[in-house]
């Protein structure tokens, strides 16, 4: 039974001018790399359609804003180019507002198949009925993977292994968040090729990206959810509280990015000093992790930013010893 997961297209707004008023960013591919080890430790068969890989250009929609008219484009590989029913089931995620209406392009392809989609991210759990009227099988509002399995078992028509959890069906059925959160600590380590699958490159760091000494980029994500609640941010909607790795498995992803043949890696945790939390424990945790990266000889950076008003300690423990801080501090 292969599932395939099919990672978006990038999204190009463009004006009349020709600007395109979007990101462009090879970011790696750190959801698939959670998702795929999530879902191979679990006897699956996965094959990852990675659209973000190639140079072509669809329009999909327009826009009107400020006077202008604002052209919709996918961008990378063609969603159309997929045999939908060359799997037995699909999965899609999608994280982001902005690309809702791509996601429903891409669902849309792949319902013609007839083979049942469970799609999942921060914007699909915000707005389930969207994907499901767009042709999804099911939701997954569960973040930390725990549900996962038992979908797949069901929508496969496999012996079920633990019952049916944060899922929303189409024809309405749904079922609570009843298994505990799968702790990071517990997520499968990438086997080499899936983290291999998963690296990026950007256009962060070089204004000649063939030249960057760090790319390609690797990703890890070393803890999850927060235990603030600010009130524009969806994460801490996601019932899981703040979870950490420890620093021996921290290390162990980052160590499986360089060998996959990551020259840097970024952190995508949501709050990776959430670890101070734990008084002196946590603190030298962030010293554990920093200096382990430090005796790997790993550049590392913080996408998400990172917070450092309730640890200036940290700062000069990350930065010793390093040219660049790269990210929001
Ligand atoms: C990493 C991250 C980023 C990275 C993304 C890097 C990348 N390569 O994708 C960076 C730093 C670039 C980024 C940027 C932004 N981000 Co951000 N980001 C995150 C963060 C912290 C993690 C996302 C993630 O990958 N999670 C890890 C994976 C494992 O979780 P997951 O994808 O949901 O998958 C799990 C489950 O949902 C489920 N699942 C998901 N899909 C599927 C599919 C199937 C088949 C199955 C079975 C299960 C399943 O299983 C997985 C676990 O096994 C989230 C918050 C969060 N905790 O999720 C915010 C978040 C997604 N970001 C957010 C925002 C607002 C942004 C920005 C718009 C910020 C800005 N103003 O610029 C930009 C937009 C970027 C863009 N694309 O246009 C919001 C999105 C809100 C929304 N609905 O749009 C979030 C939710 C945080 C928040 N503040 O509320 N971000
Ligand atoms: S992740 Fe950041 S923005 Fe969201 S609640 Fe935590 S501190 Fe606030």
């Amino acid at each position: 039974m292969k599932i395939g997961l099919v990672e978006l297209p990038q999204l190009k707004i463009i004006d009349p001018e020709g600007i395109d008023w979007t990101e462009q960013n090879q970011h790696p591919l750190i959801s698939k790399q959670i998702l795929m080890s999530n879902l191979e430790a679990g006897g699956f068969e996965v094959e990852l359609f990675n659209l973000k890989n190639g140079f072509e250009e669809e329009e999909f929609g327009q826009a009107t804003w400020k006077g202008m008219t604002l052209h919709k484009i996918a961008y990378g590989g063609k969603t159309a180019a997929i045999d939908p029913k060359s799997c037995d089931a699909w999965g899609v995620t999608n994280n982001f507002t902005i690309y809702r209406e791509l996601t429903s392009l891409v669902l849309r392809h792949l319902a013609k198949g007839g083979k049942p989609i469970i799609v999942g991210g921060s914007d699909v759990i915000s707005q389930p009925r969207y994907y499901l009227e767009a042709g999804a099988t099911a939701v997954v509002t569960d973040k930390s993977g725990s549900a996962n399995w038992a979908i797949f078992d069901y929508v496969l028509g496999q012996p079920q292994r633990q019952e049916l959890s944060g899922v929303l069906f189409a024809d309405g059925s749904q079922y609570g968040k009843n298994l505990r959160p799968l702790h990071p600590q517990d997520w499968p380590v990438p086997s080499i090729n899936v983290a291999k699958a998963c690296l990026g490159g950007s256009n962060e760091f070089a204004d000649n990206i063939s030249e960057s000494s760090l790319i390609p980029i690797g990703s890890v994500m070393l803890d999850l959810g927060c235990d603030r609640t600010c009130d524009f941010c969806q994460t801490p909607t996601y019932g899981t509280g703040y979870m950490r790795m420890t620093p021996q498995r921290a290390l162990e992803w980052c160590a499986r990015q360089k060998e996959a043949g990551a020259r840097s890696v970024v952190s995508d945790s949501d709050q990776f000093l959430g670890r101070v939390l734990f008084g002196n424990e946590g603190r030298q945790e962030v010293f554990d992790i920093v200096n382990g990266l430090r005796a790997m000889n790993l550049p590392f950076s913080w996408d998400n930013g990172i917070e450092l008003k309730n640890c200036p300690f940290a700062y000069f423990e990350i930065t010793k010893g390093i040219n660049a801080l790269v990210g929001n501090v």
